[in-house]
């Protein structure tokens, strides 16, 4: 019994927050840049701030919002993303993203790629992205 309240204890903590089904497309030759998606859960009882991101194959990971301004699809730059206790944010083409630039090697279908998450309260999660096709329009299901 003791030890069933342990493991339920370490997966709590484990869980408070996660990004889930976490994927990115294939990139084609010469593009330096790419877009993560993902599901973004804050199972936590505090607010969390979502505040920076690094990756091991881009310079730079930024938040992004794409938007529909009269059929213009622009990408806005977002200073953070502020999750509410049990907040749910999905990070899907045409909305929010994760935007790597600077990608130091282009990327292949079936490859990972890790990104780590910062908080303002300082914690960090770290996500290995799956990449897709070049025309992966969902998490690519294996
Ligand atoms: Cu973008």
């Amino acid at each position: 019994m003791l030890m069933c309240v342990c493991v339920f204890c370490a997966n709590t903590f484990a869980e408070d927050l996660e990004f889930n089904n976490t994927w990115l497309r294939a990139t084609p030759p010469g593009v330096s840049s790419a877009a993560i998606y993902g599901d973004l859960i804050n199972n936590s009882d505090d607010e969390e701030v979502l505040v920076s991101v690094t990756s091991n194959v881009a310079k730079r990971v930024m938040l992004h919002r794409t938007s529909d301004e009269r059929g213009m699809m622009r990408m806005m730059h977002v200073d953070k993303l502020i999750l509410t206790p049990g907040a749910q944010e999905s990070l899907s083409p045409g909305g929010l993203h994760l935007m790597l630039t600077g990608l130091q090697q282009s990327l292949t279908e079936g490859e990972r790629v890790t990104v780590k998450l910062h908080f303002q309260s300082g914690l960090e999660i770290d996500a290995s992205a799956r990449v897709g096709s070049i025309a992966q329009l969902d998490f690519p299901e294996e």
